[in-house]
């Protein structure tokens, strides 16, 4: 007798631009003419900021830095999409996510300075430090959407996670978590193909980081994630879901890594031009490019009018980082303990009589002022 099949899954793909820009008639969710001319600069903002940052380091003005490039699309239109009350967590390859929610260049930059005075979002936002810890934040993701379930407001979770992060046991303890619960949290997979030097191929043997979403009760779905509409629409469908009490959704954005992993890695020891040149043909901003174009929305004058102003703009944000005052030192011991263990006490008053005869040595002219709290 055959067996009887008990449960089938399908997972569904999301595309709505192709890469002349031209919109699939059917899905084009027709956002509004000054919500698409928004992302877009901002788009083009986050990528002169990018090339910039890179630079930087490269002078010794920055101490590293993961680039966004080719990511402009699943990085930033997720961010956009959120209302400032629902929460977000990005990796560190989160500067596009920030910047979708409104954060200062200078302060990207001050964090990858190693500065936590970067560490600034607009006040109303709900966005939380990002996760260096590959995977670690998707539990705390989990616990925030029960909070925001609890307090029954309509708030959101966005979390994203790389390709590589999907294999860690956190995404399995959140998705569990967040499937029994039905919570409302978004876990965004931005699949880039590479985690580090570990390609798509040898991540995971499923066809789709979304159908892993069937495992735990949650929606799962798969969008172009060069693609501005299509990353909208599911955004769209993954928050409403969040608001109506209907529970987590697990999308993943395929897209790709057109850089280093970070400053400190040199992509060409482990992959080919020949994948780089295929991506850049599917580059997300010029689709985007494309189709503001078909909708006479956008000219080639007013496209590079966007692209100085926004030099203009990267140079006045690197200005700003640059003249923000020496921090003092002692301020590595402030903000984490109410109560501080008696060796740290110790530590931070050994630094302070060194800051002091340095001080009377004429060895530093000025220590700058405390700006957290130590108890
Ligand atoms: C728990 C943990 N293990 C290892 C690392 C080192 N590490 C940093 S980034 C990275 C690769 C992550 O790849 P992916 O999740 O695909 O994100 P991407 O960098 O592509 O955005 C690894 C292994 C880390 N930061 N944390
Ligand atoms: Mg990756």
């Amino acid at each position: 007798m055959p067996l009887e099949t008990i449960v089938r899954h399908e997972t569904q793909r999301l595309e709505i631009l192709n890469p002349q820009g031209f919109a699939d008639p059917a899905l084009d969710p027709h956002i509004a003419s000054k919500t698409l001319l928004e992302i877009y600069q901002k788009m083009i903002e986050l990528r002169a900021f990018d090339e910039r940052a890179i630079k930087l380091q490269r002078q010794g003005r920055l101490g590293t830095y993961p680039s966004v490039l080719g990511q402009e699309v699943s990085q930033l239109v997720p961010a956009f999409c959120l209302k400032a009350s629902d929460w977000m967590i990005p990796t560190y390859r989160g500067t596009g996510a920030y910047y979708g929610r409104g954060m200062k260049f200078r302060h990207s930059l001050l964090v990858w300075a190693g500065d936590d005075r970067g560490t600034v979002f607009p006040e109303e936002n709900r966005d939380m430090t990002f996760s260096i810890t590959v995977g670690g934040h998707l539990t705390l993701a989990a616990g925030l959407a029960w909070a925001a379930k609890l307090e029954k407001k309509d708030a959101v979770v966005l979390a994203y996670l790389g390709d590589g992060a999907s294999s860690k046991g956190d995404l399995h303890e959140a998705l569990t978590f967040a499937g029994a619960m039905s919570l409302p949290v978004i876990f965004l997979v931005e699949n880039n193909q590479w985690a580090i030097s570990v390609s798509r191929q040898k991540q995971c043997a499923a066809e789709t980081f979304a159908q892993k979403a069937h495992g735990y009760g949650v929606f799962g779905l798969q969008a172009d994630g060069n693609d501005a509409l299509a990353v909208f629409s599911a955004m769209q469908q993954a928050m409403t879901r969040g608001r109506e009490g209907r529970g987590a959704t697990l999308l993943e954005l395929e897209t790709y890594r057109m850089a280093n992993h970070t400053t400190a890695d040199d992509a060409s020891r482990y992959r080919s031009k020949t994948d780089l040149d295929d991506w850049a043909k599917r580059d997300p901003l010029l689709r985007l490019r494309r189709y503001l174009e078909t909708l006479k929305l956008l000219d080639g004058a007013r496209h590079e009018e966007l692209v100085k102003n926004a030099e203009a703009l990267v140079d006045e944000e690197i200005k700003a980082y640059e003249a923000f005052p020496e921090p003092n030192p002692l301020d590595m011991f402030a903000n984490n303990y109410a109560n501080a263990p008696k060796a740290l006490i110790e530590q931070r008053s050994e630094l302070e009589a060194l800051l002091e005869r340095k001080m009377r040595l004429g060895e530093i002219v000025e220590i700058p002022p405390l700006e957290g709290r130590f108890p």
